[in-house]
């Protein structure tokens, strides 16, 4: 049998955790690297190996629980915006292969998290590439 991801043992008790919410269907805990106050992580109680493999139904319950956390974060915590996001496979950034959302509170810029966005569509061919993918969508 496979090793047990750290979600996973998490989820069974076997590893602690600073608990936020829990359902039948979803766990959320504080990351234990916090980026900034309150950075928390949504998981479904069910393994999924990351957004892409999880189904929607499942899916919908985890971003509602983000959605939430994130909007208390803004109320209570008093952050002044909020990323939320989830890495897809190592080439991403995942280091736990359980499916994942980080919700990571914003005060003023500040705090260990810079999200950086470089523009690099020098000589890429946008219609082309909007018709490679859009067709698969239909
Ligand atoms: P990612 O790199 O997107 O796969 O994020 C994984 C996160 O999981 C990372 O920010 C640290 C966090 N993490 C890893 N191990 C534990 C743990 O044992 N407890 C908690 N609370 N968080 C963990």
């Amino acid at each position: 049998m496979s090793k047990k991801d750290i979600f996973c043992q998490i989820i069974d008790g076997e590893i602690p955790c600073y608990k936020l919410y829990e359902d039948d269907d979803v766990l959320a805990f504080l990351d234990i690297s916090q980026v900034t106050k309150g950075h928390a992580l949504v998981i479904p109680k069910e393994h999924y190996d990351n957004f892409l493999a999880t189904p929607q139904e499942t899916m919908h319950k985890v971003m509602d629980v983000a959605q939430r956390i994130g909007q208390v974060e803004i109320k209570i915590l008093g952050a002044q915006g909020v990323n939320i996001l989830t890495n897809c496979y190592e080439a991403a950034g995942q280091s736990v292969p359980h499916f994942h959302v980080h919700v990571i509170p914003r005060y003023d810029n500040k705090g260990g998290f810079v999200l950086e966005m470089h523009s690099n569509s020098d000589g890429l061919n946008l219609p082309a590439i909007a018709e490679e993918i859009g067709k698969s969508l239909k």
